[in-house]
């Protein structure tokens, strides 16, 4: 088991993910400790399933929201939480099996190699894919990357990364976005703005069929609307940091 880590935790937001995050957040233990959970309202009783595992597991800690606020807000409670405590950096991972738990070493090494940067998970997708997941994805770091200039972004929407904790609160506090699933894609684009630097990461991505326990909450009207409004903001954004980011990259 991996000895205590007292400046990076990886962090699980967590929103009826079916039976998968037990055996997601054993991996993650196996990988790392501490790890966190932050169940999000979650209606599917892995809320109790999560506090009985935690209750054997110091190395595991469980924290319940009353209701659903997005995964973006969970992150947010999650490294307010974090920061209180001393930690500096999180690995955020999806609950329900998606992410490749057993590369958690990788990526905390190569945080601790480079504390200023962000660590981004790049997917590598296998014949599990959904193509129109798959190609929804270019158009969106399409956007990311011209919005920051090209800063080196590989991926836009990958939850599979390690975020240095005080840019990302600064850049979640100053505004109400951000809390569902705009928040992977606008954090990436706005610590860039910031001058936190990308590095870039292989990690592979697996999809689950409905009869494998597969559960998606991605809503494709209402999720690709939240995030063409989250690109509209964000190309304004840049529209008034170009000369910032121009003089940045010369
Ligand atoms: N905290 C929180 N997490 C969510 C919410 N919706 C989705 N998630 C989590 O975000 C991750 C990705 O969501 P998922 O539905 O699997 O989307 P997909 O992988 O993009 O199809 C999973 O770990 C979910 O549990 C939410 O409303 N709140
Ligand atoms: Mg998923």
């Amino acid at each position: 088991m991996p000895l205590p880590s007292p400046t990076h935790l990886v962090l699980i937001p967590s929103y009826n993910p079916g039976g998968k995050v037990y055996d997601t957040v054993r991996a993650a233990r196996r990988q790392w400790h501490p790890v966190w959970v932050v169940v999000d309202g979650s209606t599917d009783g892995t809320a109790e399933g999560l506090q009985d595992l935690a209750a054997s597991d110091p190395g595991l800690r469980v924290v319940v929201l009353p209701e659903n606020r997005g995964k973006g807000a969970a992150v947010l409670h999650g490294i307010e939480l974090a920061a209180q405590e001393g930690y500096t950096h999180v690995l955020t991972m999806d609950s329900d099996g998606q992410h490749p738990a057993e590369l958690i070493p990788r990526f905390m090494d190569a945080s601790q190699d480079r504390p200023e940067a962000m660590i981004l998970g790049v997917p590598v997708f296998d014949a599990s894919a959904p193509r129109l997941r798959v190609r929804g994805r270019r158009i969106s770091n399409w956007w990311a990357n011209l919005e920051t200039l090209w800063a080196g972004i590989g991926d836009s929407l990958y939850g599979f990364r390690v975020y240095p904790i005080a840019p990302l609160a600064r850049v979640m506090r100053g505004q109400r976005w951000m809390r569902r699933f705009d928040f992977d894609p606008e954090a990436v684009v706005r610590m860039a703005w910031l001058g936190v630097p990308p590095m870039n990461l292989p990690a592979p991505v697996k999809y689950f069929r409905p009869e494998e326990g597969g559960v998606s909450h991605f809503n494709y009207t209402r999720d690709n609307l939240l995030l063409t409004w989250m690109h509209t903001r964000l190309f304004l954004g840049f529209v008034l940091r170009f000369p910032v980011l121009l003089l940045r990259r010369r």
